[in-house]
């Protein structure tokens, strides 16, 4: 087969290619867009759909283990067949997982193997801390780092305050500012799209995700749209897909979210709360819950005024629905099992 893609271009780092050389006669390929069950995967051979083989299905313990946009996957890659057959799924970089929406307690992974989760947050109808700190501590939980988007600057005439309100729940990230009336604003989002480099756009519908992809693509290849006026907000993104932008780097777009539940965050939950974290350690109790322990430093910088109350609440409350979910789905260690054992099995395969 003729050679017309260099993997590199689309993010298969040298890890990845150590890992793939452990199958003798699959072809390592990027799922680039994914609808329900049917995949649009890229190799060095070209563009193909895919779906995951019998075997793969059997194997499936929980849902994050099939293959998400983002995911380094094992295909036969046969000429004859219009369509790949998937494998395996390489172990991941990192992974952007969420609870699915709905009152299920499944999992569901937003994307894998990104480097930037570009959280985008609109400065004028979207504007909501409590829902930052929630998506922080999800992508720092992911592996990848978040950077803040804030959207639709042109529409916002506290810019200034607003500004020094993210700042106090930023925790690290950086905060950019944009707004598609001028093309030239969409600059501050180059350093983080190098060549090589996977972002993903991820936030509520309708803050503007496709509209920067557009830019960034120099092509109004996306549908963007407005939200109703009932502001129910109707999805003009449905589905996940990559792209390869001129400047090099790769860019996911998401549809945007109602919901963004906790699944296993607990990391992420710290780092994204680390003033919080950084208070606890003078606790008297180390497994102290701040919930009404003598000598707690986390309730007493709350009731000084040195810690909001609704950022503490916010705590709280992300704390106690990841709890759930570590309570209730002991088969995330199973899920950690496995995982550990494909690392290992790569491994092994390689050194032989
Ligand atoms: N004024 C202003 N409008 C913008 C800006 N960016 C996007 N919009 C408008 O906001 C609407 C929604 O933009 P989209 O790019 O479709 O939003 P999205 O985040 O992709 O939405 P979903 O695909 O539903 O998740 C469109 O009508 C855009 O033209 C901006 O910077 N300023
Ligand atoms: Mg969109
Ligand atoms: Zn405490």
């Amino acid at each position: 087969m003729e050679k017309i893609n260099d993997m590199k271009r689309y993010g298969l780092s040298e890890a990845f290619t150590v890992y793939s050389e452990g199958f003798k006669d699959l072809t390592v390929s990027r799922v680039i867009s994914q609808q329900k069950g049917l995949y649009r995967l890229i190799s060095e051979y070209g563009e193909k759909n895919g779906q995951v083989s019998g075997k793969f299905h059997y194997n499936v313990h929980t849902i994050s283990e099939y293959p998400a946009v983002g995911d380094f996957v094992m295909t036969d890659w046969n000429e004859k067949n219009d369509s790949a057959v998937i494998h395996q799924v390489l172990p991941r970089r990192s992974c952007f997982m969420r609870k699915a929406a709905g009152g299920t307690a499944q999992e569901q992974v937003v994307a894998a193997n990104i480097d930037t989760a570009f959280l985008c947050m609109d400065l004028n109808n979207d504007f909501n801390l409590r829902r930052l700190e929630r998506y922080l501590a999800i992508a720092w939980s992911s592996g990848a780092t978040p950077v803040i988007v804030l959207t639709k600057s042109d529409l916002c005439s506290d810019l200034d305050s607003r500004l020094s309100a993210i700042s106090a729940v930023a925790s690290g990230a950086d905060v950019l500012v944009t707004s598609c009336i001028n093309d030239l604003d969409f600059e501050v989002l180059y350093p983080y799209i190098t060549k090589g480099k996977t972002s993903a756009f991820i936030g509520s519908s309708g803050v503007g995700k496709s509209t920067i992809i557009n830019c960034l693509m120099h092509e109004n290849l996306l549908n963007t749209g407005s939200i109703r006026s009932d502001g129910r907000g109707r999805h003009t993104t449905t589905h996940r897909e990559l792209f390869l932008l001129p400047c090099g780097g790769m860019v996911i777009d998401t549809p945007g979210m109602r919901e963004l539940g906790m699944w296993d965050a607990g990391d992420g939950i710290n780092t994204a709360f680390s003033d919080i974290d950084a208070l606890a350690l003078k606790c008297r109790f180390r497994n102290c819950t701040h919930s009404g322990e003598p000598g707690c430093a986390v309730l007493k910088a709350a009731d000084n005024g040195l810690l909001s109350a609704e950022r503490l609440r916010s705590y709280q409350k992300l704390m106690c629905e990841n709890r759930y979910i570590e309570d209730t789905e002991d088969y995330l260690a199973e899920k950690r099992e496995k995982f550990k054992k494909i690392a290992k099995y790569n491994k092994n395969l390689h050194k032989r």
